[in-house]
């Protein structure tokens, strides 16, 4: 593959970012990916800094290639995150679930790349002007937190209305979605869910059975009476937060049930009373393969793609 902006950019093979996943996206998960041509991403969910600068010291170990880190803007940590990634000269930083805006000038004073996720195009607008790197437009298709667009519908937006790369995220898991992301400009893939089911991924078994089981209308949106949707596989927790929303829960109390849930089914395995935060990709995802064996098949299956969207000339 010949490189591209985002390859130049960011110094890497293959323009493929790997989900930050709070709690699955550990050092394990970001060296593989690296040390398999794309962007290992550490995602720091709510850690505090000495957990995260210890994952940040195993990547630095297990990979000599260019790395990133995941911010949760709304973690209790955020300060003494960001402080740790400009004293770490972490390569990349991505941000999530908020406007990264007031830290941008010191991470480029220190020549980290910043690579904010939006939702929306209005964000992307106000974020380019302040001078990120790139974007990653991330549909609702995806795990975890996400905005109110599709990936189909939110890509070709943000594309026309930035000056500045963008990456596409949410309902990517093969050649075909790096192909379709790219036909509607994208310059770049984050890959999230594809990537659970891995044999470096450290998550608990059961969490990666769950991807593997999921069909494509096993996940649902909580919390979208409190402006922060949540996309999960639908279990005991779930239907809990459905009940609690309905009768009028505020948004103190909803926090309070999903609180600690994260990790209790990604890494204690229990997936009824835990959220599994995966995308509606999962009903594609059927086997754990080992990273560089995902990466490959999708690069070597995207010519065959091309092919096919040749045939019409
Ligand atoms: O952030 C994610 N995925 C996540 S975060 C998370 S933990 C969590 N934290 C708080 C509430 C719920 C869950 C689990 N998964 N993806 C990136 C992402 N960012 N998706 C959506 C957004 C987003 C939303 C609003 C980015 C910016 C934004 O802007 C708000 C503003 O201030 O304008």
């Amino acid at each position: 593959m010949h490189k591209n902006i985002i390859c130049d950019m960011l110094n890497i093979q293959y323009p493929i970012l790997q989900g930050g996943m709070a709690w699955v996206a550990t050092a394990e998960l970001a060296a593989a990916v690296s040390n398999a041509g794309g962007l290992g991403v550490i995602g720091a969910g709510h850690m505090p800094a000495d957990a995260l600068q210890h994952e940040i010291t195993k990547v630095k170990q297990w990979t000599k290639s260019p790395f990133g880190v995941n911010v949760m803007l709304r973690s209790p940590f955020v300060k003494e995150v960001i402080e740790l990634l400009i004293n770490e000269r972490v390569p990349v930083v991505t941000t999530g679930a908020g406007n990264p805006g007031e830290y941008i000038d010191r991470f480029k004073a220190v020549n980290t790349k910043v690579i904010p996720v939006v939702a929306s195009v209005a964000l992307a607008k106000r974020l380019a002007r302040l001078g990120v790197d790139a974007l990653i437009a991330e549909g609702l298709e995806s795990g975890g937190h996400v905005g109110e667009v599709t990936t189909m519908s939110l890509v070709p937006q943000v594309v026309d209305a930035v000056n500045i790369p963008v990456i596409a995220a949410g309902g990517i898991a093969d050649a075909r979605g790096f192909v379709a992301a790219f036909a509607l400009g994208a310059q770049g893939v984050q890959i999230g869910t594809r990537f659970v089911a891995s044999s470096e991924c450290i998550a608990h078994e059961n969490y990666k059975l769950a991807v593997l089981r999921a069909k494509e209308r096993s996940t649902v949106l909580t919390g979208l009476s409190t402006g922060h949707p949540v996309r999960v596989i639908e279990n005991q927790l779930s239907r809990q937060f459905e009940l609690l929303e309905k009768s009028g829960a505020d948004s103190n109390e909803l926090d309070q049930l999903g609180a600690g849930k994260l990790r209790l089914a990604a890494r204690d395995g229990d997936i009824r009373n835990g959220s599994v935060m995966i995308g509606q990709i999962a009903g594609m995802v059927n086997d754990i393969k080992p990273v560089n064996q995902i990466m490959n098949d999708i690069i070597k299956e995207i010519p065959n793609i091309l092919k096919n969207v040749g045939c019409i000339q």
